[in-house]
Parts: structure tokens; C-alpha cells; sequence
């Protein structure tokens, strides 16, 4: 993988784990960084030893969002239309087409834009120091980079209301309550506790994981009869794999089975 100036990235026995790595800033996102990101989720989704994207922020917050020192060059001309399709859309529509589990370890703060990729990763799990901030209302904006979307779909239409009306500044703890995050670990070892998941989850079926990533992606939008539609699509993908076969004989064999990604 290049080197990035944004983000640190490390691949490890198949985990590509990502550092937003703009610390002074609170991780807040720029042009370059969400290019940097998009082309990372075009490298994990096209190669295959690369199983698993982990994503976590340097320093004190997660992301802060839109970097506002950007804010500042722009004049009337200015297309937010086009901005946004350029950045927040594209990284998460990245994110959902890499067929691949993508995990955020979220330390800090999540706030606007950075709650939006957070949300758009398949699962969260924070530190007891994380936060999720909506801070669109709190700027005179409208959610962006799929919270709309997201937020009602885990936490229901009134709580995501009154969450973006009023700013509400969530806690880890009252995440995991509410199904914005999957889990909060003590702030020294919630990031070893997320990298155990996705080392787990490398060892796991890659089709296995794309065909359960494509189906949850078309799940909350199709009817049942298209899901089902789709899901026997999907399984006639990963019952013809290699992977299936292992997988049945090491259930005799009783020994744990070796994904190949076949
Ligand atoms: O315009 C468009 O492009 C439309 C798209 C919008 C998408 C969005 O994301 S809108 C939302 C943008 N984000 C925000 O409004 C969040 C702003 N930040 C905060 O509310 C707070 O900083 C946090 C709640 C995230 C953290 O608070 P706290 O008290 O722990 O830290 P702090 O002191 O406020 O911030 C630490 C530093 O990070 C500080 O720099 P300094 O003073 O130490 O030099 C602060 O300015 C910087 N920082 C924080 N957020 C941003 C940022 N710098 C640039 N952009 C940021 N978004």
C-alpha cells in the first residue's frame, strides 16, 4: 500500500487497520484525507489477502468532521451538492462496496461528517472516552454523509430526531445502550479488543463475509421477497466456493476450519 500523508496504515495478517492521522485537528476531515480514505477502500476491496479494514484516530478525538479551516475559501459559487457527492458520499458508498467487514475503533469524539463514517462501518466499538456528536444543528447545517440515514435505522426515528434536534452528545456507554455501538471497553484496551475481532474475522470466510455484507446492505431498503431474492443469489455464490467444502469438513473433522477466500 503507498504511503498517505492523512492516515497511517498498517496491514497485518490480512487487517488493514487505519490511524486518521491529524490529531491537532481533531482527525477533522479535509479533501485530501477523504480522498486518501476512498482510495485505501479501493485497495482493501480489490485485493484479496487484504480481509478486514479497522479504522481508528489518532490522539484525543476520533473525527471531528468537516475540517472548518476549508470553510473559510469558499464564496458564493460554492456547491455543496457537489462537494459532498465528491467526499462524504463517495467514501461511503466506498465503504458499503468493499464486501469486507469494516470496523471502527472509535477513541474520541465522533462529530458531523466523522459520526457519518463512523456509522457507515459495520460495526463500533468505542473506548469509555468516545462520543458521538451530531454538530450539524449546532452550525445552522443539516446532516450529511449518510446520518440521516443511519441513525434512525439503529436507534429508531425518535431518538435520531431529538439527537440531531438537540445536539445530544452521546456517550460510549449510552451508545451501547442505545445500538449505536456494538461495545465500549476501557480506554487501554479497547483497541486491542477491536483488533481481536478483526483478526478474528480474517481467519473468517471472505465470501462468507461479502455475500452477509452484500444481503445487510439491500436488507434495510428491498421487500422480503426481493431479500429473499438476494439471498439465495448470495448463497448460490458461497455454496459453490472452496471455503463451504472446508468449512463442512472441519465441522466433522472437528478441527477449526482454514479460509482460503475460494
Ligand atoms: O461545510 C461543509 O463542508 C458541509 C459539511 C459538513 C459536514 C460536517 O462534518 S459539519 C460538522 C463539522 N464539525 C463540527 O462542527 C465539530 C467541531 N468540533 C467540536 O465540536 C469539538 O471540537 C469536539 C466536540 C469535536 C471536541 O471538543 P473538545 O472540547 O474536546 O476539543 P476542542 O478544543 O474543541 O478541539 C481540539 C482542537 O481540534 C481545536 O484546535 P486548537 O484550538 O487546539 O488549535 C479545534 O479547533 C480543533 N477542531 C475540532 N474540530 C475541528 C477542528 N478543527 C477543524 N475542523 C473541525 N471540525
Amino acid at each position: 500500500m503507498r504511503d498517505f500523508e492523512t492516515i497511517l496504515v498498517d496491514v497485518t495478517d490480512g487487517v488493514v487497520e487505519i490511524t486518521l492521522n491529524r490529531p491537532d485537528k481533531y482527525n477533522a476531515l479535509n479533501t485530501q484525507m477523504a480522498n486518501e480514505l476512498v482510495a485505501v477502500c479501493e485497495v482493501v476491496a480489490a485485493d484479496p489477502s487484504m480481509r478486514v479494514l479497522l479504522v481508528t484516530g489518532a490522539g484525543r478525538g476520533f473525527c471531528a468532521g468537516q475540517d472548518l479551516a476549508e470553510v473559510a475559501d469558499r464564496d458564493e459559487s460554492f456547491s455543496f451538492i457537489e462537494h459532498l457527492e465528491s467526499s462524504y458520499n463517495r467514501l461511503v458508498r466506498a465503504m458499503r462496496g468493499v464486501e469486507k467487514p469494516i470496523i471502527c475503533a472509535v477513541n474520541g469524539a465522533a462529530a458531523g461528517a466523522g459520526l457519518g463514517f463512523a456509522l457507515a462501518a459495520d460495526l463500533r466499538y468505542a473506548s469509555e472516552h468516545a462520543k458521538f456528536i451530531p454538530a450539524f444543528i449546532a452550525i445552522g447545517l443539516a446532516p450529511d454523509s449518510g446520518v440521516s440515514y443511519w441513525l434512525p435505522r439503529l436507534i429508531g426515528v425518535a431518538r435520531a430526531t431529538e439527537m440531531l434536534y438537540r445536539n445530544e452528545r452521546v456517550s460510549a456507554e449510552k451508545a451501547a445502550e442505545i445500538g449505536l455501538v456494538n461495545g465500549v471497553f476501557a480506554a487501554d484496551a479497547f483497541l486491542d479488543e477491536a483488533r481481536a475481532i478483526a483478526k478474528q474475522f480474517a481467519q473468517g470466510a471472505p465470501l462468507g463475509f461479502a455475500m452477509t455484507k452484500r444481503a445487510l446492505n439491500q436488507s434495510l431498503v428491498n421487500s422480503l421477497t426481493e431479500q429473499l431474492d438476494l439471498e439465495a443469489e448470495c448463497q448460490q455464490i458461497a455454496g459453490h466456493s472452496a471455503d463451504y467444502k472446508e468449512g463442512v469438513a472441519a465441522f466433522y473433522e472437528k478441527r477449526p476450519p482454514v479460509f482460503t477466500g475460494k
